[in-house]
């Protein structure tokens, strides 16, 4: 049907789907849905309005949305073993955006990562709206080892009492303990929130702890480690599940992705699958060993290693920008994004690093010996050495994108 409708738009789709089948993807938040997940995002749901939620909407016709959404969110208590949830967020920033309206008012000061350490925009850079409404004082990571410091972020809650603090990241390659972060939010009455976007796959799958136990409010996406369909979700307690609804809907958005919402529930029936948990510590074997390679071979990792999916790349002893080892990989089909190292000198949109993901291609089956080769190739490029195409063109043809 596009094809004849709009073909401009159906070879452009093409396009890319060729391209994301003859490069390896190395981007840390990137990921393939499966054929199921995205069967529901196209289906005819998208025409349906269910402002609300189940037994509760604004519309007629809503009985089907109603057992949809309902089966995502019992899916995703199981998953997450949540009291309560949220499947309606748009994205990440959305389920920000609405747990920061449930609990906050503006001028309320909340605590996070620094954007140049590893946190992400809405968690108060200053040119979100999360920067914009709210107070930020902002933690970063240790200068030398570059870890997360609780002591450090003990003493900065003490002095300026934080309502909210934010844990999580999008570029942090190691374990975040959320247990201490808790401890600390409870010596100054703050309410802790985990942003999991970037590990929801590792947490479900056993590869990372949980912070079930320990944060007031969770949110996630469910596109990157978690492999559905394009969203947000807020995971909570059941004393606050009120709040976080009324802040979603009508605090924020209007009527839900339905078509979304159903691809979501899919891929937590796929996530509780005794696969995802070997492919969730796959993630992580394959990360470790792409990052023991790159070091071996002489390149810096911020921290010195990873504990997760993801490596950032300080390529400043290489004398290159992340904006030009980003145009260098993607010449050869490796595709990545240059990403600032903690107190990076250069401006976002230049970098002195790279960020470097293991999920989509533990998705293709990837595994310790692609790894290598892939480190090898990588290295290759940053030194200029020669031309890596066949060996990417094997790869991806020996490791077909799943359906
Ligand atoms: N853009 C995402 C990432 O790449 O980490 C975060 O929203």
């Amino acid at each position: 049907m596009l094809k004849d409708i709009d073909p401009r738009i159906k070879e452009l789709i093409f396009a890319d789907r060729e391209r994301q089948e003859k490069t390896l993807n190395l981007i840390a938040s990137e990921n393939y849905a499966s054929k199921a997940t995205r069967e529901a995002c196209a289906s005819v749901l998208t025409n349906k309005y269910a402002e609300g939620y189940p037994g509760a909407r604004y519309y007629a016709g809503c009985e089907f949305c109603d057992r949809i959404e309902t089966l995502a969110i019992q899916r995703a208590k199981e998953l997450f073993k949540a009291e309560y949830v949220n499947v309606q967020p748009h994205s990440g920033t959305q389920a920000n955006m609405a747990a920061y309206l449930a609990f906050l008012s503006p001028g309320d000061t909340i605590m996070a990562m620094d954007l140049a350490c590893g946190g992400h925009l809405s968690h108060g850079s200053k040119v979100s709206f999360s920067g914009i409404l709210y107070n930020v004082v902002t933690y970063s990571v240790d200068p030398k080892t570059h870890l997360i410091d609780l002591e450090k972020i003990r003493e900065l809650a003490l002095a300026h009492r934080p309502r909210m603090i934010v844990c999580g990241a999008s570029a942090y390659p190691r374990i975040i303990d959320f247990k201490k972060f808790r401890e600390v939010a409870d010596s100054v009455g703050a309410l802790l929130l985990a942003d999991i976007a970037h590990i929801a796959g590792l947490i479900v799958g056993g590869a990372h702890p949980s912070p079930i136990e320990s944060c007031h409010i969770i949110t996630t996406t469910t596109h990157k480690t978690l492999r559905g369909p394009r969203g947000g979700m807020i995971i909570t307690k059941e004393e606050y599940g009120r709040l976080i609804d009324k802040a979603v809907f009508p605090g924020i958005q209007g009527g839900p992705l339905m078509h979304i919402i159903a691809s979501k529930a899919v891929c937590f029936k796929e996530a509780l699958s005794a696969d995802f948990k070997e492919y969730s510590v796959q993630i992580t074997r394959n990360a470790k060993v792409l990052a023991d390679t790159l070091i071996s071979l002489g390149l810096t990792l911020v921290s010195g290693g990873t504990d997760n999916h993801l490596l950032l790349v300080d390529l400043s002893k290489e004398g290159l920008t992340g904006k030009e080892a980003e145009a260098m990989l993607y010449g050869e089909g490796i595709v990545v994004n240059k990403n600032a190292i903690p107190y990076d000198q250069k401006s976002p949109s230049i970098t002195s690093g790279i960020r470097l993901g293991t999920p989509a291609l533990t998705t293709r089956g990837m595994k310790e010996a692609e790894m290598e080769r892939i480190a090898y190739a990588i290295d290759k490029i940053l030194r200029k050495k020669v031309d890596v195409k066949d060996e990417v063109l094997a790869l991806t043809k020996k490791f077909p994108i799943p359906e």
